[in-house]
C-alpha cells in the first residue's frame, strides 16, 4: 500500500513477488528505495540517504517504515542514532500490529512503548492511533514539516494490528484468541473512514457503487496483467549493485553473456 500512494503501479509492485524483476520498478523514476526482505536494513539506507541529500543542500525527507518486530533488530537501533546525531531527515514510522510473525509484542520487548525506542535516541517521538486515517495523515505531515525544517528525524508509533495470518504459510489461529481479532476488526480504518466521510456528506451511495466498479476493474486489469510471462534478463544481476563494477563482476558479466548467446543459438538452430 505504502509504494501505492507513491503511484507506482500495482503490477509493478507486485513484480518482486511474482519473481519477475529484482524491484520490480525503477526506484529512481518512483523516488523510492527498493523493497528489503532483511528486517531493518532499509533504516540504515534511509539515514544514509537523508544525511546524503541534507549535504547536498536538498530538502528531501526521507520516510522509512518497520514493524514491531524490526524494532528489536540491531540496524534500527544503528540508524535512529545515526539520524539522531547526524540531524538526517528521517521519519521513522513503526507499524505496531502487535506481532513479529508468532511472535505477540510483549515477547518482542518490555520497553513501555516503542515510542520510548526513539526517545532513548533523543528522537521526538509520537504515538498515534493507526487505524485513524486523518490522525496518520495529520501527525506525518507534522513530522515531516519538522523533519525539513532541519529539527532531524522524527519516530511515529501507529498502533494497528495485523486482521489475517502473517502469510499463508502461517496459521494465527495457532496462537491468538479469535475474540482479540473481532475486537479490532470493530476498528478497521477503512469502515471507520467510511462512517466519517458518510457523516461529513462528503460521499453517498453513486459514489460508492463507481469506487467499487473502478475497483473491480482495476483489479481484473491486474489480474490479467500478473498472468502474463515476463521475459527476464539474467545479466540484469551485474546492473545495479555498483556503480563501477569490480573486475570480476565485469568476468562473471561476459561468461553470462557469452553462455546466454550459446544458448540461444542453439534455440536457433
Ligand atoms: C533479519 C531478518 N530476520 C528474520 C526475517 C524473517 N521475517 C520476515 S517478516 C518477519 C516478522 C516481521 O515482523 P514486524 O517487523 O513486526 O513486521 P510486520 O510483518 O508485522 O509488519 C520476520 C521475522 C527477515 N526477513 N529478516
Amino acid at each position: 500500500m505504502a509504494l501505492a500512494t507513491r503511484g507506482i503501479p500495482a503490477a509493478e509492485i507486485l513484480g518482486m513477488l511474482a519473481g519477475d524483476w529484482h524491484c520490480g520498478y525503477d526506484p529512481v523514476a518512483h523516488r523510492t528505495a527498493p523493497q528489503c526482505t532483511p528486517l531493518a536494513t532499509q533504516l540504515l539506507h534511509a539515514a544514509g540517504l537523508a544525511y546524503a541529500e541534507q549535504r547536498r543542500g536538498r530538502e528531501t525527507v526521507v520516510l522509512a517504515l518497520c514493524g514491531d518486530g524490526a524494532t528489536s533488530e540491531g540496524d534500527f537501533h544503528e540508524a535512529l542514532n545515526f539520524a539522531a546525531v547526524f540531524h538526517a531527515p528521517v521519519v521513522f514510522l513503526v507499524q505496531n500490529n502487535g506481532f513479529a510473525i508468532s511472535v505477540p509484542l510483549a515477547r518482542q520487548t518490555v520497553a513501555p512503548s516503542l515510542a520510548h525506542k526513539g526517545v532513548g535516541y533523543g528522537i521526538g517521538s509520537e504515538q498515534v492511533d493507526g487505524n485513524d486515517p486523518v490522525a496518520m495523515m495529520g501527525i506525518l505531515d507534522e513530522a515531516v514539516h519538522f523533519a525539513r525544517e532541519g529539527n532531524g528525524p522524527v519516530l511515529v508509533e501507529a498502533h494497528t494490528y495485523r486482521l489475517d495470518s502473517h502469510t499463508n504459510a502461517d496459521d494465527a489461529s495457532r496462537y491468538r484468541d479469535s475474540a482479540e481479532v473481532e475486537d479490532w476488526l470493530a476498528r478497521d480504518p477503512i469502515a471507520r473512514l467510511r462512517t466519517y466521510l458518510r457523516r461529513e456528506n462528503r460521499i453517498d451511495d453513486d459514489f460508492e457503487a463507481q469506487l467499487n466498479a473502478e475497483a473491480e476493474t482495476q483489479a481484473a486489469a491486474l489480474r490479467a496483467e500478473m498472468n502474463i510471462e515476463r521475459a527476464t534478463d539474467p545479466t540484469e544481476l551485474f546492473r545495479y549493485v555498483f556503480a563501477e563494477p569490480t573486475p570480476q563482476l565485469r568476468e562473471q558479466l561476459a561468461d553470462v553473456e557469452a553462455e546466454l548467446a550459446a544458448e540461444s543459438e542453439e534455440i536457433d538452430r
